[in-house]
């Protein structure tokens, strides 16, 4: 395994935004991520946003080769506008897909961070829960709810990841294109653990990066209480699942030996 943390990114980078509603807060993302890796290409991906996102996104496009736009006709979670988006930097030659919020939360002066550390991983999470991580402007209950969401789905499913609720990731190509995409069925949140949970399974070498997560300042959380509950129900039938492939194993070793 390579050691270090400086080298580039190992090829084209696709930064995917996914976007809903997030008019105020787009245009200063783009132009924060353009100036912080100026060799990353952007992937907008909107679902019809009612405050006019998507006219933004297409402005911005049109304007920068680097930036490009994905309209999808209505909203349909966070999880699928990044399958979306994946496909899209597959379907291209990108080596690096990136998933980064529009709010502000994910700082895109810690994306070379991210990136470097794909040095020696297939996926890099940036993470709030590790040393040197944590989180600005959260309300106490909001870091509590993270904080239990996260220690929640690691503990159910094994997950040797501290922050497995993580937004702000990494991929390389190859690790994605090891992960069946296709069968991915969470919407909300739970995508980020389905993914987190996909990768330690296929022996992918997963690794967190302490970085500070901010609260936004601009637009309403899509966060609801739907999306908690599709987690909730999602992680715990996983775990169930987990739990008994495991009894099963360890059956079928006992009657071997
Ligand atoms: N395309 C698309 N983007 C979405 C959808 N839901 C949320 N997003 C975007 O996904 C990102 C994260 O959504 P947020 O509402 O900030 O939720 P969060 O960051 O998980 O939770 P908070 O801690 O409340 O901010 C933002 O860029 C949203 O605009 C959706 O259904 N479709
Ligand atoms: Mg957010």
């Amino acid at each position: 395994m390579a050691e270090g943390g400086t080298s580039p990114p190992p090829g084209r980078t696709l930064v995917i935004i996914p976007t809903y509603d997030e008019a105020a807060n787009l245009e200063p993302m783009v132009a924060r991520v353009r100036a912080a890796t100026p060799a990353v290409d952007l992937l907008v991906v909107d679902d019809h946003s009612p405050d006019g996102t998507g006219a933004i996104a297409d402005r911005l496009a049109a304007t920068d080769p680097q930036v490009h736009v994905l309209h999808r006709p209505t909203k349909d979670g966070l999880g699928r506008a990044y399958l979306a988006g994946f496909a899209w930097g597959l379907r291209r030659d990108y080596q690096v897909l990136v998933q980064m919020d529009a709010d502000g939360s994910h700082q895109p002066e810690q994306l070379a961070a991210v990136l470097a550390a794909l040095d020696h991983a297939d996926l890099v999470l940036g993470s709030r829960w590790v040393p040197g991580g944590g989180v600005r402007n959260w309300p106490r209950r909001r870091e509590l709810l993270s904080r239990g969401g996260s220690l929640y789905a690691r503990t159910m499913l094994g997950l040797p990841i501290r922050d497995v609720t993580a937004g702000y990731r990494a991929f390389r190509r190859s690790a994605l294109e090891r992960l069946d995409l296709g069968d991915v069925a969470s919407a909300g949140y739970c995508f980020q653990v389905d993914l987190a949970s996909r990768a330690v399974r296929a022996g992918l070498r997963v690794v967190e990066v302490p970085i500070v997560f901010v609260e936004r300042e601009h637009g309403a959380s899509k966060m609801s209480g739907d999306i908690v509950r599709e987690a909730l129900v999602r992680i715990t039938q996983w775990g169930f699942a987990h739990r008994w492939r495991q009894v099963i194993g360890l059956a079928r070793h006992n009657r071997r030996a």
